[in-house]
């Protein structure tokens, strides 16, 4: 685990938890978990990112303009804020996707940090090799997050204690973690993580 490893917290934000305009149920939850995950980033000095949600009040992904979603996660509204536990190092690079007009973009690899430089891009300055990615939803932004990054060639662990689906369709999460799993992701959990760090120190 002495390589280029990094974190890909995705979408925790408000409006994606209890109580926000499009709640992932329990959304909330794997916060304390994400939270445990960052602490081991930091102290191996591994990148974190954390992308978000961040639309335009219209947007043709917006029911009212033509698309699938209630409105949420509007840009500088309090829904679009971070979930207030969640414990993001100064040095987290924020991530922006969702900005346009007429498109959906669920993946994180279609977002830019605050200059405008491309997921993909940092990754590569980083020279990154694997991915852990947890965070919300599931099946939707998460999902296609994680199907990008192995489509760009990077390893990828799915934090499976630290996602939460949305869940149209009943089995939707399950089948997208069934999904993953056959393109090559491996799961992790944080107890598996300390495990192996541990073994690692011996
Ligand atoms: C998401 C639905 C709509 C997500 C974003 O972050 O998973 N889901 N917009
Ligand atoms: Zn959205």
């Amino acid at each position: 685990m002495k390589r280029n490893n990094a974190l890909l917290i995705v979408d925790v934000q408000n409006d994606f938890c209890p109580d926000g305009k499009l709640a992932v149920p329990e959304g909330d939850t794997i916060v304390p978990v994400l939270n445990k995950y960052i602490s081991i980033f930091a102290r191996n000095k591994w990148p974190i990112f954390a992308s978000r949600d961040w639309h335009p009040k219209q947007t043709a992904h917006f029911k009212q303009f033509g698309g699938q979603w209630p409105e949420h996660c509007i840009e500088d509204t309090p829904g679009a804020k971070f979930h207030p536990i969640l414990r993001l190092p100064e040095d987290a690079i924020i991530l922006s996707k969702g900005m346009h007009p007429d498109k959906d973009s669920y993946s994180a690899f279609q977002a830019v940090d605050s200059r405008g430089n491309e997921f993909p891009h940092l990754l590569n300055t980083f020279s990154i090799k694997e991915l852990f990615v947890g965070g919300l939803a599931t099946d939707y932004c998460v999902r296609w997050s994680v199907v990008d990054a192995l489509k760009f060639g990077y390893k990828v662990a799915l934090l499976v204690d630290a996602i939460k689906g949305v869940d149209l369709k009943p089995r939707d999460s399950e089948a997208a973690i069934e999904e993953m799993v056959k393109l090559g992701v491996k799961k992790m959990t944080f107890e598996k993580l300390s495990r192996i760090l541990a073994e690692e120190r011996k």
